[in-house]
């Protein structure tokens, strides 16, 4: 199975994200169903290799934390455009250190290292090399027109061990295990 881990969002949020879809011809928008921010790109496994993903998963013990959105902002540029996100705002640390340690987790169970640098982020669209072209203008317009886009805080008590299954029209994201994040102590609790 072809895994990953992430962040689910509330329905409320991927409604306000997906309100920023629209306007950019080429884009394949992220059907709002599918919004999430990814941990951790796992990719193809075994079935015994996703059991211990999950066992060393559900070790993780960590507070439940907030995150907001503050930016539009794109992977590549011109030819090589690959994708427009929504981004943390940051500094997130509780975010970037939920992040190590499912990256430590799936290298307990026995992946190979992550070596790309950890952007915090959500994917809005994606564009083809061969018809997904964004004129330079229309993009830079389309930033500049939502760059008042903030979104949340956003309460994260879970993350989420999901399953992905590649369709020519899109991808099916099946969540396969949740993980609860610790409660915050309420005031007088402590
Ligand atoms: P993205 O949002 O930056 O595109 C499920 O496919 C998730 O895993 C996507 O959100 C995607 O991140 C991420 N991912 C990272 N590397 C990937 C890869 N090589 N192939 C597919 N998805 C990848």
């Amino acid at each position: 199975m072809r895994l990953f881990v992430a962040l689910s969002l509330p329905e409320p949020v991927r409604e306000q994200l997906g309100a920023f879809e629209d306007g950019l011809p080429g884009a394949r928008w992220v059907p709002e169903d599918n919004l999430h921010l990814t941990l951790r790109f796992i990719g193809e496994v075994d079935g015994g290799v996703a059991r211990d993903i999950d066992s060393c998963l559900a070790e993780i013990a960590m507070p439940a934390f907030e995150a907001s959105f503050d930016r539009l902002d794109t992977f590549g540029d011109g030819r090589n455009l690959r994708a427009l996100w929504v981004g943390v705002a940051s500094p997130n640390e509780p975010l970037l250190r939920l992040q190590a340690k499912v990256e430590k987790a799936v290298v307990r169970a026995g992946l190979a290292p992550e070596s790309r640098k950890f952007t915090p982020h959500v994917t809005l669209a994606r564009f083809s090399r061969n018809n997904g072209r964004v004129p330079a203008d229309k993009m830079q317009a389309y930033l500049s027109q939502n760059a008042r886009l903030r979104i949340g805080p956003v309460q994260f008590d879970r993350f989420t061990l999901f399953s992905s299954v590649l369709h020519r029209d899109g991808s099916i994201y099946t969540p396969e295990a949740d993980y609860p994040l610790e409660r915050p102590l309420a005031v007088g609790q402590l």
